[in-house]
């Protein structure tokens, strides 16, 4: 099987399997894990924030973030195919009691004139705005990225109106990479960052909260009370230390395969691609033209040995990553091919 359904799907690598038998451990709900803090120095060191906390997946980090930064009743900005709204399952209204306020943008980047109109006004009888929240490179919108200044001029702007910024960065590395820029320049301005280790950098689970030290102390406790406090976790927080370490200097390999895949399947008829628009390793397909919802062609293309993502039955989403080589890349591209011009003759 070629899996492009998620970079979610990549596996520890060998290094990291040496690590986590060899990993030094602790009981971390003590604080006592020498690995887990080890992890949580070091990301907190390369993003230069004050301090970090290690959690069990991405979306727990996003909502910890949320339940620190709001209070209940108050409204929540985010891109309308946001993780933190459309693939959180309510988690905003559940955990936090507050409501997404979602704001469409093609790119999936957001400006500050977008937000802005809907920034509700101070006055009493009105939910209040609580918080902004950004995702970089933005998942559905196919790993789109903000740049550094993009950032900066949203973060200034909410400063100024007294509203917060989180950074849902679960591919912040895949950004900063095709940015040629680091993740401390990226999240300077932003009041607390999520980032994944288990996604691109391939660790088998994990995710980082980042932000003030008193942000951390108080998203400890917000952990614990979700049932993210971890024992021993310093096993899966050696393989973090090799994905933060490491992985990030491969990310363009899975850059340049999604480019080299996009480019493949433009050249099929029948599928719409947009191969200059491939900033990461994401990769849209509009299949509107195939006669087909995405559904019944990711039944065919698996068939062949091939499984893709859904994002709505006319589109399909494909991603790069660490266990697809560029050979398979082509060899995906040909199922393309081969399972299209079948359909088209069956009709
Ligand atoms: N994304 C997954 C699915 O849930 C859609 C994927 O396959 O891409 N933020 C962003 C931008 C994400 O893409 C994801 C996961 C998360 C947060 C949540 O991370 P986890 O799965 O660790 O909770």
């Amino acid at each position: 099987m070629i899996d492009l359904r998620s970079d979610t799907v990549t596996r520890p690598t060998a290094e990291m399997r040496v690590a986590m038998a060899a990993a030094e451990v602790g009981d971390d709900v003590y604080l006592e894990d020498p690995t887990v803090n080890h992890l949580q120095e070091r990301a907190a060191q390369i993003f230069a924030k004050e301090a970090g906390l290690f959690v069990p997946s991405g979306s727990m980090g996003n909502q910890i973030a949320i339940r620190l930064h709001t209070s209940p009743g108050q409204e929540v900005i985010t891109e309308e195919r946001g993780h933190i709204y459309s693939f959180e399952m309510a988690a905003m209204a559940v955990i936090s009691g507050v409501l997404a306020r979602p704001v469409r943008a093609e790119s999936g980047i957001l400006t500050w004139e977008g937000i802005k109109p809907h920034i509700r006004p101070k006055v009493y009888y009105r939910a209040q705005t609580g918080l902004i929240s950004l995702e970089n490179t933005h998942n559905m919108a196919g790993g789109t990225v903000y740049s550094p200044e993009q950032i900066d001029d949203i973060c200034d702007h909410a400063h100024e109106a007294g509203l917060p910024v989180h950074l849902d960065g679960a591919r912040i590395f895949n950004a900063a990479v095709a940015l040629g820029t680091d993740v401390a320049r990226l999240c300077r301005p932003c009041d607390s960052v999520m980032f994944c280790l288990s996604k691109g950098l391939a660790a088998p689970v994990g995710s980082m909260l980042l932000g003030s030290a008193e942000f951390i102390e108080r998203a400890r406790s917000i952990r614990k009370m979700l049932g993210g406090g971890m024992r021993q976790a310093g096993i899966l927080a050696a393989a973090g230390l090799i994905a933060l370490e490491k992985m990030p200097g491969r990310l363009s390999e899975d850059h340049e395969n999604a480019r080299l895949l996009a480019g493949l399947l433009s050249e099929i008829p029948v599928l719409d691609v947009e191969p200059r628009k491939v900033a990461t390793n994401i990769v849209i397909v509009r299949i509107s033209r195939t006669g087909m919802d995405s559904g019944a062609l990711g039944g065919l293309l698996k068939g062949q040995g091939l499984l893709v993502g859904t994002v709505d039955p006319q589109t399909i989403r494909l991603l790069t990553h660490l266990d697809v080589s560029r050979d398979q890349i082509h060899e995906a591209a040909q199922t393309f091919k081969h399972v299209l011009e079948n359909a088209v003759m069956r009709r």
